[in-house]
């Protein structure tokens, strides 16, 4: 038996799924291509089984169907209405697994109910899916952080050295067509030995290339999803215009067939994989063994989660020694208020120490911020 059918052998029960949606305050406003978001809305998924043991995960997407077509309230509604009727009250983890697969679409909503029975099984110490991967965990993991278009240059240089001087071993800015350029040049200037990366989104179309090339001259690292996610082809063809542009792939990745076609058709130089767009644990460890195979460089990003969805992502970031930096900025950096106890903190050389507990809730922060609450009972 490998160490996955030991876990999706795993007996399980279902009392009862309480879906609950948190409004949590940011600290900042941040504007990217996608829009200004003001707030953290995350949906946490807790599985309770018949011993009363319980399991979270959050679900990342966003409120709106602006960066994949999941959003808050659909999450909600997909999950009371088309995955809770079909949970077992009783089976096996592969009984769920299958129930999830069958979900078009909906990748981050499946992946919080897969990551909220994982967390359970791995609180009761029955199974714990990532200790069974043949990378042991790192101690350490190193993070960038992910910044907002800024209104003037000198907000931008303010904000990076900022970054920089907390220590972040990556800065990603967020870039758009149409965007104040002068903010990403003095950016380049004033700091021009730093890991630089744009992300835009995918909001550059096929008549923006002077954009593309004012963004080539400034010689980022690496530019991240520049065309919608569909357009494959547009990458293909970036390559053969502007080959020492390393292209990152985001929302176009959300399968293992996605990314083997964007690899075929050379599309993309490196993954930003987030464990929820791909649908969660296992297939998470799918795209991984590919991106092991093809030499395909990956890191762990993120949806500016809650300390509850950052641990889940940490556990994954910690298996991958060669990734340079991953989306993991702590989220006292643009929460308002964390909803866990013992919130990460991130070294002054750019670090998160990693334990690999499970973490703790802050229940009273979590009764707080939340906006909705429907528990779902089994039988
Ligand atoms: O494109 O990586 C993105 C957040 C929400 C939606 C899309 C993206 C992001 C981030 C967050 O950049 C980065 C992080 O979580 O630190
Ligand atoms: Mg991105």
């Amino acid at each position: 038996m490998t160490p996955l059918d030991a876990i999706l052998g795993t007996e399980i029960s279902l009392k009862h799924l309480t879906l609950q949606v948190v409004a949590v305050p940011n600290k900042e406003h941040f504007r990217s291509a996608i829009g200004e978001r003001r707030e953290r809305r995350a949906l946490l998924v807790r599985w309770t089984d018949r011993d009363d043991a319980w399991g979270l995960g959050e679900c990342s997407c966003r409120p709106d169907p602006f960066y994949n077509g999941e959003f808050v309230d659909g999450a909600v509604s997909v999950l009371r209405d088309y995955v809770f009727p079909h949970l077992p009250a009783r089976g096996s983890a592969r009984d769920v697994a299958a129930v999830a697969m069958k979900m078009r679409g909906w990748n981050f909503t499946v992946a919080a109910l897969l990551d909220a029975l994982f967390d359970l099984m791995r609180r009761k110490e029955e199974a714990d899916f990532w200790a069974g991967w043949p990378v042991p965990p790192q101690p350490r993991i190193p993070v960038g952080i992910s910044l907002p278009i800024f209104e003037t240059a000198e907000a931008a240089v303010e904000r990076v050295g900022k970054a920089v001087e907390a220590g972040f071993r990556r800065v990603k800015l967020k870039v758009t067509p149409g965007m104040d350029l002068a903010t990403l040049d003095v950016v380049r200037r004033a700091f021009p030995a730093i890991y630089l990366g744009f992300d835009a989104n995918g909001a550059i179309g096929e008549r923006d290339l002077d954009f593309l090339q004012a963004l080539a001259s400034f010689e980022p690292a690496v530019l991240e999803q520049p065309f919608a996610p569909d357009r494959l082809d547009l990458c293909e063809f970036l390559k053969a215009f502007f080959p020492s542009l390393r292209i990152c792939l985001d929302e176009s990745i959300d399968s293992l067939g996605r990314l083997m076609m964007a690899h075929r058709l050379k599309a993309l130089d490196e993954l930003n994989l987030k464990p929820g767009r791909v649908g969660g644990p296992l297939a998470t460890a799918r795209l991984l063994d590919y991106c092991k195979i093809h030499e395909i460089p990956v890191w762990v990003g993120g949806m500016f989660e809650t300390g509850i969805g950052r641990a889940a992502n940490l556990r994954v970031a910690a298996r991958l020694p060669k990734a340079k930096a991953h989306d993991l900025s702590p989220p006292q950096g643009y929460l308002a208020q964390d909803v866990v106890q013992h919130p990460l903190t991130m070294e002054p050389d750019g670090y998160i120490p990693f334990d690999d507990q499970p973490i703790t809730p802050d229940e009273a922060a979590l009764e707080r911020f939340s906006v909705k609450q429907i528990v779902l009972r089994k039988g």
